[in-house]
């Protein structure tokens, strides 16, 4: 609601500091005793305050979870994330949005769930989602540009997301063409962009992505055992997923408007510095076949090139890589 999220804002700006219930009744608008009462949600949410008389209150724990109230608390972004859906359960958070977004959800809102029962991957792969461990979230946009440019924002996203690990997990992960990222050569994030369009406009676009975050080895099924990773694995400690996904939020806003005004090269350059198959050996399976090569990095508009044996140079919008 609006008056939760204008006490989160209180307590964010508070940064861990006390705030007397008189200042809070005056910035909510309500009485003390409805002060109280939002007071005591918060706590079965799994917040711990602290309530000292002639002080007022503080946070002194925030939970791991990933509901609205913990990532709006803290969050930096004028729109992405300002309205969140979220659920403990569901079966995909990419089928929310696009139900969201159907029904005129404004851009920037986010569906975000504890754990997904059939998370999707791209060509109907499987996205496995366990509870509580990852981030599991879709984002709906509606970007004024041409649909055929739509797969430009699944790089702009996995480059918002690798410098979103780099800053809270320390860890410089490589980004792979399209639309993953990996760690020490295993996949720690998936990026699925689904689009909504005519054939000239573009109605939305659901940016889904999934993060392997605090998940032990044990917790992968046995199939992706040795080809999936988590941060916490790689760095050893556990991540607050709520504050990653503020940064992620925040990074993802920022190139997007910049990305707006002024196009995908800005864009492209961050994209090259996490790219570390640029230059190496690489097959590509397409629809029309598979093509081995050189990759030679992206075009201006984030299209792959690679260079056969022939020394003949091929475009590639849509394909899945090996190295
Ligand atoms: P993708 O098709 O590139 O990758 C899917 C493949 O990745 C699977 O076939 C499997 O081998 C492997 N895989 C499955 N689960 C995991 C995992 N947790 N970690 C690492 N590897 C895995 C990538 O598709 C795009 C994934 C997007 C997921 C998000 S989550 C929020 C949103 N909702 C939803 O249903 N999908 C998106």
């Amino acid at each position: 609601s609006d008056t939760r999220r204008k006490l989160l804002e209180l307590f964010s700006e508070a940064n861990g500091d006390f705030i007397s219930g008189q200042k809070i009744s005056e910035v909510l608008g309500c009485s003390r005793t409805a002060v109280w009462k939002h007071i005591e949600e918060l706590r079965k949410e799994g917040f711990e305050l602290e309530a000292v008389r002639r002080l007022g209150y503080r946070i002194v724990k925030t939970p791991d979870k990933v509901t609205a109230n913990e990532i709006q608390l803290g969050l930096k972004t004028e729109t992405f994330g300002r309205y969140i859906h979220f659920e403990e359960e569901v079966t995909s958070t990419q089928k929310i949005a696009l139900r969201l977004a159907y029904e005129g959800a404004k851009e920037g809102t986010l569906v975000i769930a504890e754990q997904q029962t059939a998370g999707r991957g791209r060509m109907d792969r499987k996205w496995f989602s366990p509870k509580g461990t990852g981030i599991w979230m879709s984002l709906i946009l509606r970007p004024p540009i041409p649909p055929q440019k739509a797969p430009q924002l699944t790089l702009l996203t996995a480059v918002a997301i690798a410098q979103a690990i780099q800053e809270k997990a320390n860890i410089v992960p490589d980004i792979k063409w399209p639309n993953d990222i990996l760690i020490n050569g295993k996949k720690c994030v998936g990026i699925l962009t689904e689009l909504q369009a005519d054939p000239d406009r573009i109605h939305s676009v659901i940016i889904g992505m999934g993060i392997n975050v605090n998940q032990t080895l044990d917790q992968f099924p046995e199939e992706i055992r040795t080809i999936a990773t988590s941060l916490a694995i790689e760095k050893g400690e556990r991540i607050q997923r709520a504050q990653l996904v503020q940064e992620i939020l925040l990074r993802l806003e920022r190139l997007y408007q910049q990305y707006l005004q002024y196009g995908f090269r800005p864009i492209k350059l961050l994209w090259e510095g996490y790219a570390t198959s640029i230059g190496k050996e690489i097959t590509a399976r397409t629809l029309n076949g598979t093509i081995k090569g050189i990759a030679l990095g992206i075009t201006d508009e984030g299209v792959l090139m690679l260079e056969d044996e022939e020394k003949h140079i091929h475009y590639i919008h849509s394909a899945d890589i090996q190295s």
